[in-house]
């Protein structure tokens, strides 16, 4: 197993046979249920929290090896099923700079959480360990840091996971508890980093270095009207009390739907999710009567509070939607005006920096249009954070954004190096790039965060002096419907040119075009769910009328072609 000749054979052989009888002990607790097929997905391994014990073992002994591989840095492990209902659970890795794992060590963990019994996961593991050159022994060093969301079904799933790290010796192990995932990537990040550079690597500095940028920011503009927050029952909840205490006066937050102990009451008939797919308030927020003045904002976190979208009530109370497209527009072009007004060019002259946006598919055509319009780069990627992280890596200022409300702004090493040593030349480039400093430290650099997107539009707002009216005002959603549609095998269907295109089944694309030339304005795309077992069906059109008809078409045609292959 070993490429390097060991100090002691002896030893390290009864040290081995010791860590293989420990293993065997704690991995027989932990059956794989029978009849089950895991899969490590976008969102990684996520069901029924009871069917998870097993694969929360298993997670255990990958991160170690991941940790391992990679000389001992933090790996993260997130206990979270998201907007799922509350029944449901699951589990994600974080690599060291805290973005999702590699993907190439999806399938390690698919092969893993599939293992029948004891034996073959332990001869998986070893031959894993072995094929991907990795000492297991207890001086190769390893440490694993994780968290959990509000959900029931936690607590046993982190027994597992604790027993699954058990087997190891020599572990440097953090058990932050419960907290958001944002949380985690950032508390991974920041410990994996040099000096402290991304910020102090706990709980605290999380808050601390949010809520700090956010008073910079803010400076004498607050106190800013009170925000109501829709926790969606989770630990976006008590995320949102601690963060209001590290804010003081500067941004009163009203928190509703915080009962995180209510039985069922997590992402029922609220968060961000309901919120997006219906296009309304959650009855507990229509019912409370808060919203009553036309611009009086609120959001909805998801819940484990990654995403956010924004919603006010406009005209005759009509419910209007400031989803991720909205947020991605707002911030974009306040970073350009910031990067213009540095003037970090060469002599005072004026911006050297891309500011790009990263949209999927989903982004509303108008959205696409209105940030093109203003000269700003867009680039279209598949759905799923990793992609859109990626692409916005290439920018010196990536602005990422689902529509569903999970995004977030990077900024490139070498466009902060820029920032550091940049010599302003007049007042107001000093304080614009001071603005950008602070905005670098208030926006989470590992993965969207709704707390801090929730900063960082308060900020845009009350630096431009706008209401939700004055943002929403930027552009008209087009109309659009999203279909799910169940079919016999989703795997049938294969896409292309970021999901906008369908390469199988065969035709079908051509009759798709055909439908959507006849519809004006029309945009439609199909494809398959990565996180449930159904195709999704997505239309836009100039009118309510044409976008219905786009859609129900599409949704037969594909319905027909399921069936012809
Ligand atoms: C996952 C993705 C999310 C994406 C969604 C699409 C991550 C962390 N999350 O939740 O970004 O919007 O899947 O779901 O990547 P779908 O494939 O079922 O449409
Ligand atoms: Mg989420």
């Amino acid at each position: 197993m070993s490429t390097s000749a060991p100090a002691d054979p002896k030893k390290s052989a009864h040290e081995h046979a010791v860590f293989l009888s420990a293993l065997q002990k704690a991995a027989d607790a932990y059956p794989k249920p029978q009849g089950v097929k895991f899969s490590y997905g976008t969102a990684g391994f996520r069901t029924l929290g009871e069917r998870l014990p097993s694969v929360m073992f298993c997670c255990a002994l990958l991160a170690v090896l991941r940790s391992k591989k990679l000389g001992g840095a933090a790996i993260g492990v997130m206990i979270t099923a998201s907007h799922n209902p509350e029944q449901d659970n699951g589990v994600k890795l974080v690599d060291p700079s805290g973005e999702m794992l590699d993907p190439t060590w999806e399938s390690h963990a698919t092969l893993l959480a599939n293992c029948t019994s004891t034996e073959s996961l332990i001869t998986t593991f070893i031959d894993l360990a072995h094929h991907l050159r990795v000492e297991l022994d207890a001086c190769a060093p390893s440490s694993i840091i994780y968290a959990r969301d509000t959900r029931p079904s936690g607590k046993k799933l982190v027994e597992a996971f604790e027993a699954g790290l058990s087997a190891f010796q020599g572990l440097k192990v953090v058990d932050l508890g419960v907290h958001t995932t944002p949380v985690l990537h950032y508390v991974v990040r920041a410990t994996n980093a040099r000096d402290g550079e991304q910020g102090k690597p706990t709980v605290e500095g999380y808050y601390e270095r949010m809520a700090g940028a956010f008073k910079t920011l803010i400076g004498n503009r607050g106190p800013l009207p009170t925000l109501y927050v829709d926790c969606a029952n989770g630990v976006g909840a008590p995320a949102i009390s601690t963060l209001s205490s590290y804010l003081g006066t500067s941004l009163p937050l009203q928190a509703m739907n915080d009962s995180t102990t209510t039985p069922g009451a997590l992402n029922s008939q609220c968060g961000a999710d309901y919120v997006k797919t219906r296009q309304a308030l959650p009855p507990s927020v229509e019912d409370a009567g808060l919203l009553d003045k036309p611009d009086t904002r609120s959001c909805s976190l998801d819940g484990d509070a990654d995403r956010i979208i924004y919603y006010y009530l406009g005209e005759g109370g009509k419910f209007r939607l400031l989803d991720g497209d909205k947020i991605a527009g707002l911030v974009a072009l306040f970073l350009m005006d910031l990067v213009k007004k540095a003037k970090l060019g060469q002599e005072g002259g004026e911006d050297t920096a891309e500011v790009g946006v990263v949209q999927t598919a989903y982004a509303n055509g108008s959205s696409t249009k209105y940030l093109k319009g203003r000269g700003v780069p867009v680039t279209c990627v598949p759905t799923g954070v990793k992609h859109l992280h990626h692409a916005a890596q290439k920018y010196d200022i990536g602005v990422y954004f689902e529509a569903n409300g999970h995004g977030t702004v990077l900024f490139s090493p070498s466009f902060l190096s820029t920032l550091a040593v940049h010599e302003p030349t007049s007042p107001d480039s000093s304080t614009a790039t001071k603005q950008l400093l602070a905005l670098s430290q208030l926006i989470n650099q590992a993965v969207g965060d709704a707390l801090s997107d929730m900063l960082l539009v308060e900020v845009v707002l009350a630096h431009r002096g706008w209401t939700a009216v004055e943002w929403d005002a930027a552009y008209e959603d087009l109309p659009n419907r999203l279909v799910k549609v169940e079919v016999a095998d989703r795997f049938l269907f294969e896409t292309t040119d970021a999901e906008r295109k369908l390469t199988s089944p065969a035709g079908l694309q051509a009759v798709l075009d055909e439908a959507v030339g006849k519809v004006e304005m029309g945009r439609s795309f199909v494809r398959p769910s990565g996180t449930e077992d159904c195709v999704r069906v997505y239309a836009e059109a100039k009118t309510t009328a044409g976008v219905d008809t786009l859609a129900t078409t599409v949704s037969d045609l594909v319905k027909q072609y399921s069936k012809t292959q």
